[in-house]
């Protein structure tokens, strides 16, 4: 038995993927359920169910190897947490959009009262060795409330998302209380040194705390461990999923469309922090600048809409349609559609199979935590004729091991535009170069290596604890 396996891994997340079909577009669900397939374990968090019932349920998954317990949200929780504080007030802040950012104080209490209900709900759960492992802005209070409840297992958070610096961060009124709440925690992961960085920044100058040596904080009486664990993909699937019969059905279909053209993909989730108008203008750009690739190359951005109770959501799944339609208006020929925008989410093996028949892929966010998608188009790649990554410097992704992608700023929408110019003109021996060097990162920072990183901290730091 490996050392990882001694205590039981209990993951909390706002959702639970149930099963790798049903998984909807969305990172976060995406990594876990690869991570918690290979441990086994518990799986808590929110069903994805809108109702009045109270009740916990329990569903055995992965054959058993892992139990899924479920609550449902009531529809003032669903408002106020979900739509309201989490993506109405952290989501944009986080993504150093305080123009998007709304604060409201029932929304708050709504946030906390669901952190609170979630933490009643898996007290009862809990053996006394487990390790848990709380992900995400959803949730930075949960650890707090558990330890009120006398809760003593180590127990660590990991980010998914920017944190914001400190001068953006002030921005939301209870800043305070919320980093205080992180403190309840033994171990505290971020996708990029930049990150911890800030959280540290926040630490020192606006909560009166001190960092150690070994990179704890040290604030409000109490001590916690930081560190950076950038997240990843099960590479070797994501490959595999690139030559299967679903993906070649996919990819032909694109290839029908694209004729002998060449292909460029987007996917993301419709988010405004993914900088999608942004690249529309962009490959605009492209087409004015570089007029020879009319008729010569295709932009097929899928987009499946995502929060689409949440009003900004609806505002930008406008603004695309208009672009996209104007794009169109002014480039196409009866025989070429310059853009193709599509609102629905695909299979993982037909997006495997996209991305490997593409010459390009634009993964351009104004800020992400990470961004999967860069990982997945690498792994995707044929390695006789791989595509090439343009990758936002904005996006966790290009901290790590990206040399190989051309390095874009979202904002400047020439320079993206030159950058799509070029990835289409490079050669086969430079495009095969680039892609060994970021294939060779993809690999090294899988999603096991991901998951193993923290939970080594998360037992250290239960160590640690027995020890005093
Ligand atoms: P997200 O913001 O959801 O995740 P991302 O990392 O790009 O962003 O993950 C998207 C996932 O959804 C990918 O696995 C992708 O395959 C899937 N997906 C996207 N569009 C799809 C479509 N049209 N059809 C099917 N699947 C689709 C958050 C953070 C990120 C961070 C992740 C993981 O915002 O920065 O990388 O969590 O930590």
């Amino acid at each position: 038995m490996s050392a990882e396996q001694r205590s039981r891994l209990v993951v909390v997340s706002n959702r639970v993927a149930a099963t790798t079909k049903g998984v909807r577009a969305g990172g976060l669900a995406v990594a876990l359920l690869d991570a918690l397939k290979e441990s086994g374990g518990l799986w808590f968090g929110w069903s994805g169910k809108v109702s009045d019932s109270t009740r916990v349920s329990t569903r055995q998954i992965e054959r058993g190897r892992l139990s899924a317990v479920t609550a449902d949200l009531s529809n003032e929780d669903y408002e106020e947490y979900y739509n309201g504080f989490a993506n109405r007030t952290l989501w944009p802040l986080f993504h150093y959009r305080t123009d998007l950012t709304r604060f409201d104080r029932d929304d708050y209490q709504g946030y906390i009262r669901v952190n609170q209900r979630f933490a009643h709900a898996l007290k009862p759960l809990l053996r006394a060795d487990d390790l848990l492992w709380v992900h995400d802005y959803h949730l930075i209070g949960f650890g707090e409330e558990l330890r009120r409840m006398g809760a003593q297992q180590t127990m660590g958070f990991f980010l998914h998302i920017p944190f914001p610096s400190p001068e953006v961060l002030t921005a939301l009124p209870v800043h305070d209380v919320l980093v205080r709440a992180l403190f309840a925690y033994d171990v505290l992961g971020f996708q990029s040194e930049s990150d911890r960085r800030s959280f540290l920044d926040f630490v020192a100058t606006e909560a009166g705390g001190r960092i150690d040596p070994e990179g704890r904080a040290h604030a409000y009486g109490r001590r916690v461990d930081t560190a950076v664990f950038p997240i990843g993909i099960d590479s070797s699937e994501f490959a595999r999923y690139a030559v299967s019969g679903e993906a070649k059905t996919h990819a032909g279909r694109m290839a029908r469309v694209l004729r002998d053209r060449l292909g460029v993909i987007g996917v993301d989730r419709l988010d405004y922090t993914k900088g999608l108008p942004e690249r529309f203008r962009a490959f605009a750009r492209f087409l004015e600048a570089y007029p020879e690739n009319r008729g010569r190359v295709s932009f097929v951005q899928l987009a499946p809409p995502s929060r689409a109770d949440v009003p900004e959501y609806v505002g930008i799944r406008r603004e695309l349609e208009g672009l996209a339609g104007s794009i169109n208006a002014e480039f196409s020929e009866f025989d070429w559609t310059p853009l193709r925008y599509i609102n629905r989410s695909f299979s993982r093996r037909a997006l495997a199979g996209i991305f490997r028949l593409a010459r390009v892929g634009l993964v351009t966010p104004l800020r992400d935590g990470m961004n999967l998608i860069a990982k997945e188009f690498v792994a995707a790649q044929a390695s006789r004729d791989p595509g090439v990554l343009v990758l936002s410097r904005f996006a966790g992704a290009a901290r790590q091991g990206a040399d190989g992608a051309l390095i874009v700023n979202p904002y400047d929408i020439q320079g993206v535009a030159d950058a799509v110019h070029s990835a289409l003109g490079m050669s086969l021996s430079e495009r095969k170069e680039r892609w060994q060097s970021l294939i060779a990162s993809v690999r090294e920072h899988d999603v096991t290596a991901w998951r193993e990183s923290f939970v080594r901290r998360l037992q250290a730091a239960q160590r640690a604890d027995r020890r005093h």
